[in-house]
């Protein structure tokens, strides 16, 4: 290994197998050995999949409507990181442990990763799924813009360490798939950051139901107003822009970034895309998972 490839790692190790961030791993006892409660709802994704977005909408269901009571704290209070951790700056299991119930889990983590209270104790897990390819492009300037992360290089570059599973949480393909596997499960609702773009309503009101409540007009409506992009952009409680620069620099990349399906279109060459789709194909093969990549 160059000394270049070793820099790449520097801040990473590995988790049963798993690539993920020092800071998380180094208490990684406190994770776990976690003890879900049984009516935690967890919202588990890969990162850059729109977990942001649905972490608001379930808030917003959790608080029946009310939005002012959402505005009062930053997401990442509301729906605490699980296995977040940066020494005392932040620590997901303390939030959720000082939390009241009812509780809103944010995890990135695959399945087998999952701390296993949440499995004996049968909580509702939400799972979004996004596209490889848009995924990719938004966890590209992610890396730019978290200074934990190592200088990603070219798109190009950073597609290749995407593809071999070498970025935080490893392997989209063995993440989704995994995942998929799950939705057999009936606390586990499966859904896509893609069917959220297209009908927005339609999601909502499957959320809402999952969570047993009732999907009235009026909550509805206001749930689809109060995550649009925009009104998310510019809410400092969801924007992460209440996190210090030192953590996150939005001066390189913000958060709410663009929002959209099909931005790959945008990084990808023809070539690239070709070779992605061929990988994609092996990854994938044997699963019934299937992303939509455009509308
Ligand atoms: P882009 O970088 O493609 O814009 P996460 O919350 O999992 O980190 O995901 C972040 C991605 O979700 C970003 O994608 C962000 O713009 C997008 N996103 C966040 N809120 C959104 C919303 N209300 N509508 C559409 N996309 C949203
Ligand atoms: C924030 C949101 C998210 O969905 C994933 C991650 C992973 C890496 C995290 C970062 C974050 C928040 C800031 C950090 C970073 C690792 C170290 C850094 O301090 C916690």
């Amino acid at each position: 290994m160059d000394s270049s490839q070793s820099d790449y790692f520097e801040n990473f190790g590995r988790v049963h197998g798993v690539l993920l961030y020092k800071p998380f791993i180094k208490y990684w006892d406190d994770v776990e050995t976690f003890q879900a409660r049984e009516d935690d709802v967890v919202i588990a994704t890969y990162p850059k999949s729109g977990t942001t977005w649905v972490s608001e909408i379930v808030d917003v269901i959790y608080k029946e409507g009310d939005v002012e009571k959402c505005k009062q704290d930053a997401i990442f209070n509301r729906v605490p990181f699980l296995e977040c951790r940066n020494e005392d700056l932040l620590n997901g299991v303390k939030q959720l442990k000082e939390m009241a119930s009812p509780r809103l889990v944010k995890t990135h983590l695959p399945p087998k990763l999952l701390p296993a209270s949440f499995w004996e104790k049968n909580c509702k897990i939400i799972y979004l799924c996004r596209n490889a390819k848009d995924v990719a492009v938004s966890y590209y300037y992610f890396f730019k813009m978290v200074p934990v992360h190592p200088n990603p290089g070219s798109f190009p570059e950073f597609v290749e360490k995407f593809m071999d599973g070498l970025v935080p949480y490893g392997s989209w393909y063995e993440h989704a798939k995994s995942w998929w596997e799950k939705r057999k499960n009936s606390s586990v609702l499966f859904i896509f950051y893609e069917d959220l773009i297209e009908d927005i309503r339609k999601e909502v009101i499957k959320l809402i139901q999952f969570l047993g409540r009732k999907p009235s007009e009026e909550l509805v409506n206001k749930i689809i107003q109060h995550t649009s992009f925009e009104q998310m952009k510019n809410n400092p409680t969801t924007n992460y822009t209440m996190l210090p620069e030192a953590v996150m620099n939005q001066k390189i990349s913000p958060f709410m970034r663009k929002g959209i399906l099909g931005d790959w279109k945008n990084h990808f060459t023809v070539a690239l895309s070709e070779k992605f789709d061929e990988h994609y194909e092996q990854q994938m093969k044997g699963s019934t998972l299937k992303l939509r990549t455009e509308i």
